[in-house]
């Protein structure tokens, strides 16, 4: 009788959900041309992409800096070249359930942290893999045909130069300069630009954090905030530091539609370098505010190990995403554990 009433219920089932384990294996992610992230077992007429998911670390991204392919020219400058390649097809699980298209450079949001000295002579390999028109628009001081802004580089494969000698010494920010701005922006074409003084900067553990939002519902306001991208990333996954180690913080402020963004440091105040161009802090302070494309260096040291967040205090920003903690290792303890350098 069991098995008898078993059987019945397992042919209900395949007779009433025929291709269910077929169907299953067959979810799919789609774009439509409204931008909407879709993802279902169905059918999508007329899709704009099939989508395939972003792989972004924030860790990973908060310490890499791509010095590019080093050479020297007769003269001895330095010559260093990047690739870059612009795509747009991809979708990024931004929070649990929230897929977002990000357009991207070199597959992720912010693209890769471009670093180089004063002088250096730059040399990067545009490629516009996307399906739409693409430049990359670096701020900082170049000829005007290497603005990125009329030279438009067209999709599926188009390609451009850009070459222009580093400088002045900061951190920059670079990104699309396509119209509409607001949107190639915000889907995510941007990344960081570093350049460093002939004679360097004190060594320190350094790190980049890019401020950013994410529109996921198109209503030309942020739905989620967050230091690199992931929304509160950091605060689950805390950055190592150690106490009497000079922690340096490249901070550029991405964040589209909220005129104004901070900077709120815990336990601790920092000498803030404005754009990075003076090698002289203009502040000590635990709060800076930045508009669009502000951007700069801040500097400091913990005394005492522990958690302590950093945050916006445009308490709304931190609600959505844009907050962090940095756990902070007694040095000497990390010494005697033999614990590796912000590990
Ligand atoms: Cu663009």
């Amino acid at each position: 009788m069991i098995i008898l009433l078993a059987t019945t219920i397992g042919l209900s089932a395949v007779i009433l959900f025929p291709n269910l384990s077929e169907a299953e294996s067959e979810l799919k992610t789609f774009v439509t041309h409204s931008g909407k992230v879709i993802r279902t077992t169905g059918e999508v007429i007329d899709p704009l992409y099939t989508v395939s998911e972003v792989e972004f670390d924030p860790m990973e991204y908060l310490r890499e800096f791509n010095y590019g392919n080093v050479s020297k020219l007769e003269d001895g400058t330095t010559v260093r070249e990047y690739t870059i390649i612009a795509e747009d097809d991809k979708v990024m699980e931004v929070s649990p359930g929230v897929f977002y298209n990000v357009w991207t450079y070199n597959g992720t949001v912010p693209g890769p942290t471009i670093r180089a000295t004063e002088g250096d002579l730059l040399k990067i390999n545009f490629i516009n893999n996307g399906s739409k028109e693409h430049t990359i628009h670096f701020h900082g001081i170049h000829p005007a045909e290497m603005d990125g802004v009329f030279e438009i580089v067209g999709p599926n494969g188009g390609k451009f130069i850009y070459e222009f000698e580093a400088g002045p010494v900061g951190v920059h920010p670079y990104h699309c300069h396509v119209m509409p701005l607001e949107e190639h922006i915000v889907h995510g074409l941007y990344g960081v630009f570093i350049v460093d003084p002939k004679e360097g900067r004190e060594p320190a553990d350094e790190m980049v954090m890019v401020l950013n939002g994410l529109d996921t519902d198109f209503d030309t306001e942020n739905n989620f905030y967050a230091a690199n991208t992931i929304p509160f990333y950091y605060q689950h996954h805390p950055i190592q530091i150690n106490t009497h180690e000079l922690i340096r913080v490249y901070v550029v402020n991405m964040v589209e539609f909220d005129p104004i963004n901070n900077f709120h440091l815990h336990g601790n105040l920092y000498n803030y370098y404005p754009t990075g161009t003076d090698l002289i802090p203009s502040f000590y302070t635990d709060m800076i505010t930045l508009s669009q494309t502000e951007r700069g260096i801040m500097e400091f040291e913990y005394t005492y190990p522990g958690k302590y967040l950093f945050h916006a205090h445009k308490v709304e920003f931190s609600e959505k995403g844009w907050v962090g903690m940095f756990l902070v290792n007694d040095k000497a303890e990390s010494d005697e554990n033999g614990m590796e350098y912000g590990s």
